[in-house]
C-alpha cells in the first residue's frame, strides 16, 4: 500500500477534519514523486523545518520524527483525559452553583482537548483505539501531575492556577510546533487552558483575599503541596532530557524543558505574592544578575518514583479509566453500528437514516 494510502487508511471518518484540512493541498513532496536517497530526503525535510514551512500528513518525514511526535502528542491526549479524574472528583463537593456549572464546563473542555489530540495523532497513522489500548494497558505515559489527589476545594483553584497555568506556558509554543495538526489543535487547546487559569486563580483570589483564616489556610496548603509537583510538569532537567534537542531541531519544542519552568516561575511568584501567599521553597529569591527568581532544587527522585508508576494516585487514575472505558463500551458500539447503517445508506444499500435512527 503506498504511504499516503496507508495512513489514510487509519484515519476514521468524521474523528479528524479539522485537522486534515490539508490533506489535498500542501505538501510540496507528495508520496508519488520518486524517491530521492534517504539522506537527500531527510536533508531537504530539514531545510523546510528551518524555513518553518508546516509539515502536513501526506509530506514525506522522516520515522524518527513521526514517531516522536505521535509519542509527545498520545502523552499529551492522555494527559488531558486523565487530567479530567482529579478534577471531576469535585464536581459534585462543589461550593455553589456557579462553581459547579464553571467545573463540570472546564472538565468537559478538557475531555476536547484530549479528541483534537487524539485525532491529530491520528493523521501520523496511528489509530485512536492503539493508543487508548496503550494507556490502558499501562504503557503509556501522562503526565505526572495527575497522580496527585485533590483534598480541598483549593485544590481545585491551585489546578487551575498552578497547573492549567504550566499548561499554558509549555502549550503556546506548540502552536508554532512544526507539524501542521498539532499546531492547529493547539490554538483552540491554549485559549480554552487560558480561561481555565483563570478560573483557578479566581478560586484561589476569593479563598485568600477575601475567605476566613481556615479559607486562606486551605489555600496556603494547597499551594505547599501543588507547587513543586507543576514544576515537575515541564519534564527533566535539560541535562536530563533525551528529547530534547532533537525536537528543538524540528521544531516540535520551540523552548527547553528548563526555559519554560523558569518563565512559569517569573510569571507565577508575583501572583502567588499577590494572593498573599507563599511559595514553599526556602531559597526562592530574585536574581539581580539574571533577571530571573532564583529556585530551590527539584526532587527528581520523587518524578522518576511517579513516572514508574508509584506516585499517591498512579493506580487510582488507571483503574478509574479502564472502569469508564468499559462502562462506554456499548455507546461506541451503538455509535459504530448507526455509522455503519449510515454508510450502507450513503452507497445506496441501506435504510435512509431516519429508519436507521428508529430502528
Ligand atoms: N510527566 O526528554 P523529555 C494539561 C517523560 S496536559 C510524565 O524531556 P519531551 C492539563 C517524557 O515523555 C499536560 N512524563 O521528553 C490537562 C519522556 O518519556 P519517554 C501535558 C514526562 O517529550 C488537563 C521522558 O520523560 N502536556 O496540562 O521532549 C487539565 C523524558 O523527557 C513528564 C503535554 O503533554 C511529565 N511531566 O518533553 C489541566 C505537553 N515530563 O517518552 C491541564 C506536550 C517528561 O521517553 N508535551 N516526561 O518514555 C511536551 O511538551 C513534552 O512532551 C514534555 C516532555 C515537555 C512534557
Amino acid at each position: 500500500m503506498r504511504p499516503g494510502l496507508k495512513f489514510l487508511y487509519h484515519i476514521r471518518l468524521g474523528s479528524v477534519h479539522m485537522y486534515t484540512q490539508a490533506l489535498d493541498s500542501c505538501g510540496t513532496e507528495p508520496p508519488s514523486v520518486a524517491p530521492a536517497g534517504e539522506a537527500e530526503r531527510e536533508r531537504q525535510f530539514q531545510e523546510r523545518i528551518d524555513r518553518d514551512e508546516k509539515i502536513e500528513p501526506k509530506d514525506w518525514m522522516p520515522d524518527a520524527y513521526r514517531q516522536t511526535l505521535i509519542r509527545q502528542i498520545a502523552q499529551h491526549a492522555h494527559s488531558e483525559i486523565i487530567g479530567m479524574l482529579p478534577e471531576g472528583n469535585w464536581i459534585t463537593r462543589a461550593p455553589s452553583l456557579r462553581r459547579k456549572a464553571v467545573l463540570i464546563a472546564k472538565v468537559q473542555d478538557e475531555g476536547g482537548h484530549g479528541m483534537y489530540l487524539y485525532s491529530a495523532a491520528e493523521t501520523l497513522g496511528v489509530s485512536r483505539g492503539e493508543l487508548m489500548a496503550q494507556l490502558l494497558a499501562g504503557r503509556a505515559k501522562y503526565s505526572s501531575i495527575f497522580n496527585y489527589p485533590t483534598l480541598t476545594w483549593a485544590d481545585i483553584g491551585a489546578i487551575g492556577w498552578l497547573v492549567d497555568g504550566a499548561a499554558i506556558m509549555n502549550q503556546i509554543p506548540l502552536c508554532r510546533c512544526s507539524y501542521g495538526p498539532y499546531a492547529r489543535a493547539m490554538v483552540r487547546i491554549c485559549k480554552e487552558e487560558s480561561f481555565h487559569q483563570r478560573q483557578g486563580y479566581e478560586i484561589m483570589l476569593t479563598l485568600a483575599r477575601s475567605g476566613t483564616r481556615a479559607q486562606r489556610e486551605m489555600a496556603q496548603d494547597a499551594l505547599d503541596r501543588w507547587w513543586w509537583p507543576s514544576l515537575m510538569m515541564f519534564g527533566p532537567s535539560d541535562v536530563e532530557s533525551g528529547h530534547t534537542a532533537q525536537s528543538m531541531r524540528w521544531r516540535i519544542k520551540r523552548f527547553t524543558n528548563d526555559e519554560l519552568r523558569q518563565k512559569f516561575i517569573d510569571a507565577t511568584v508575583p501572583q502567588a505574592r499577590f494572593l498573599g501567599l507563599s511559595i514553599p521553597d526556602p531559597d526562592l529569591r530574585w536574581d539581580e544578575a539574571s533577571q530571573h527568581y532564583a529556585s530551590g532544587p527539584i526532587d527528581w527522585g520523587e518524578f522518576q518514583a511517579v513516572l514508574k508508576g508509584e506516585g499517591p494516585c498512579n493506580r487510582e487514575r488507571l483503574a478509574a479509566r479502564r472502569a469508564a472505558h468499559e462502562s462506554g463500551r456499548w455507546v461506541r458500539e451503538a455509535a459504530a453500528a448507526y455509522a455503519d447503517k449510515h454508510s450502507d445508506h450513503r452507497t445506496g444499500t441501506g435504510p435512509a437514516p431516519g429508519y436507521a435512527q428508529a430502528s
